[in-house]
């Protein structure tokens, strides 16, 4: 049992629940509360079953909680006040005997031990009474209903660490919202409760406490012992006349004489707050999968903005776009006014010969033509890495947990993309001429292959590239018409009918396409790696359910019989 709720603790504390989902917040705070429950109560508890039992005091500020406490313990060892609320660092009073224990510091670790009173919420005041039998330990806690934010939560954590509740709630105060919601979690976790109403104007006694017994069948908590004490004046020390609190001091000093009783009181506290784990547990592992689940979909968007990228980059080079306006010009100027086109002549040769026999010797190939290409390229990364980025931006926006991880920039490209675009095409470009120089084909060309003619044949290539099949028309016949358009037109057809113009076309096509893959890649990276620095596991419910699994079975089940909370508790006056 021991090792699985260690499993367990480990399995809930590192399971996360970072994104801004509906009900993130509660499962954070759910598993907080399980995993200080586990360390404050339920780990050192099983450590030693035969420990003093616990009886935390909660209630509504001015109940009377502490002055309760001092009087059982027939001492002022926690300070009452008027000022709302009085008690916000919690004492602990003990019998001399167990003072050891609860100093040792294994239930409720978090809080410093001290001997002095004070108010910080991160102490716990140990004060030993020698009038306390030992076995038997009461914990002053803060109010449970508290505008002090602190007050609140430390007193749930107290709550939490009790083998027993000694609910305190008064004549004027017991049908208030907050301590039935605290009841209601105490009955559910199966956690031992006495109750005491305190203040009940002797006039009022009855009705107050018939209505109240009422309340708690109503609520399943007949069972739990309701100790009912009238108003009354606290003595010169603020403590409440003996004779009034006998019935609880007798209660409590059975309770500590019973080693028997004890162990029962603690099992039951116990057993139902590992019962509560199960579904808790289960919860959590809901709450988790819907992270991991958020987090994939989040993902999923991303990569179809950037998937979209890539096929209208590829949908771009495949429909001749890109060989237009300052392209086709500087394309035509190229071709149209050199030897090139007055040397083409239909099924004459390998075009890529007549290439470099044509421009041997001709002036260095219009470097206007490749920075033609290059602009335009850049430009359609730029259009297109900007479409994927506002597209994510959105989808992420129209997601609870995409918008809060979003920052106004991932609307655009990354600052360093325009560089980057530019860096990719002067790369390929690089890539194709050393393409057309390694896989130029035979020893013929190679040979021929003055620097002059692989540039000439590299912009032929990325020519090739950019037309694609669709640009060109497929009947070879063109008009006749003269003009440097239908020129060009005849040189890319010539080009296109050559094979080894295709191979290499293909493969600087298959090359610009990967660049442009690892571009894109590293454009949705921005969005990527927000999720995955959200820290959201893969399978997380799964490791919680099957921790839970191995919890349950190593469970001791309580045997279930009637429930006795319905019929009415025994009101002791
Ligand atoms: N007359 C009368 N006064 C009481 C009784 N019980 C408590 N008081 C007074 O009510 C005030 C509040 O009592 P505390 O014991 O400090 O109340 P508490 O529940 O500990 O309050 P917090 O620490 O603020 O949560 C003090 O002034 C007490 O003296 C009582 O039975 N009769
Ligand atoms: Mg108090």
């Amino acid at each position: 049992m021991r090792e699985a709720l260690v499993r367990l603790r480990t399995v809930i504390d590192t399971t996360a629940y970072p994104l801004t989902l509906p009900g993130a917040d509660d499962s954070r705070h759910l598993a907080a509360a399980l995993v200080a429950q586990l360390d404050d109560y339920l780990l050192p508890r099983l450590a030693r079953l035969d420990a003093p039992l616990l009886v935390v005091v909660g209630g509504s500020t001015g109940a009377g909680k502490s002055t309760l406490v001092n009087s059982l313990v027939q001492a002022r060892v926690s300070a009452v006040g008027v000022l709302r609320p009085t008690t916000r660092s919690p004492v602990l009073v003990c019998g001399p005997a167990d003072s050891a224990w609860f100093r040792q510091g294994d239930l409720l670790p978090g809080l410093t031990r001290t001997a002095e009173p004070g108010d910080r919420p991160d102490t716990l005041q140990l004060v030993a009474a020698p009038a306390l039998p030992a076995g038997l330990a009461f914990l002053d806690a803060p109010d449970i209903d508290s505008v002090v934010d602190t007050n609140r939560a430390l007193a749930a954590q107290l709550l939490a660490a009790a083998d027993l509740w000694l609910f305190v709630t008064t004549a004027a105060r017991y049908a208030d919202a907050v301590p039935w919601e605290l009841l209601r979690t105490a009955k559910l976790r199966g956690t031992a409760i006495a109750l005491v109403l305190d203040r009940v104007p002797p006039a009022a006694t009855d009705e107050v406490t018939a209505h109240l017994a009422e309340m708690l069948a109503a609520h399943g908590l007949g069972a739990a012992p309701l100790f009912v004490l009238p108003e009354t004046v606290v003595d010169g020390q603020g403590l409440l006349p003996g004779r009034l609190t006998e019935p609880l001091r007798s209660w409590f000093a059975r309770l500590a004489a019973d080693s028997e009783a004890r162990a029962s009181v603690i099992r039951q506290t116990l057993d139902g707050a590992v019962t509560a784990l199960v579904p808790a547990i289960e919860n959590l592992a809901v709450a988790a999968d819907q992270q991991a689940a958020a987090a994939q979909a989040l993902d999923l968007r991303v990569h179809a903005a950037y998937r979209a990228a890539r096929h209208s980059v590829e949908q771009s080079l495949r429909d001749g776009r890109l060989l237009r306006g300052e392209v086709l010009a500087r394309w035509q100027e190229f071709v149209g006014t050199g030897d090139l086109f007055r040397t083409l002549e239909a099924r004459v040769g390998r075009l890529r010969d007549r290439l470099v026999a044509a421009m041997t010797g001709r002036p260095a190939p219009n470097a206007q033509l490749r920075t033609a290409i290059e602009s335009q390229l850049v430009t359609l990364l730029r259009e297109t890495a900007a479409v994927a980025a506002e597209q994510s931006h959105a989808a992420w926006q129209a997601h609870p947990a995409g918008a809060a991880l979003l920052t106004p920039e991932l609307a655009r490209p990354g600052d360093d993309l325009p560089e980057r675009a530019e860096r990719l095409v002067r790369d390929w470009q690089r890539g194709v001429l050393e393409l057309v120089r390694s896989q130029g084909g035979d020893k013929r060309f190679v040979a021929r292959s003055a620097a002059y003619a692989v540039n000439a044949t590299g912009l032929a290539v990325m020519i090739a590239v950019f037309a694609s099949t669709a640009f060109i028309p497929t009947g070879l016949e063109i008009a006749a018409a003269g003009g440097t358009t239908v020129a060009a037109q005849k040189v890319l057809e010539a080009i296109f009918g050559d094979q080894a113009i295709r191979t290499l076309a293909t493969r600087a096509r298959s090359q610009l396409l990967l660049l442009v893959d690892q571009l894109l890649d590293q454009e949705a990276a921005r969005y990527l790696t927000r999720t995955a620095a959200a820290g959201v596991d893969a399978g997380p419910g799964d490791r919680l359910r099957d921790a839970g699994r191995t919890l349950d079975a190593a469970r001791t089940h309580a045997p279930s019989g009637d429930d006795p909370g319905a019929t009415g508790p025994e009101v002791i006056r």
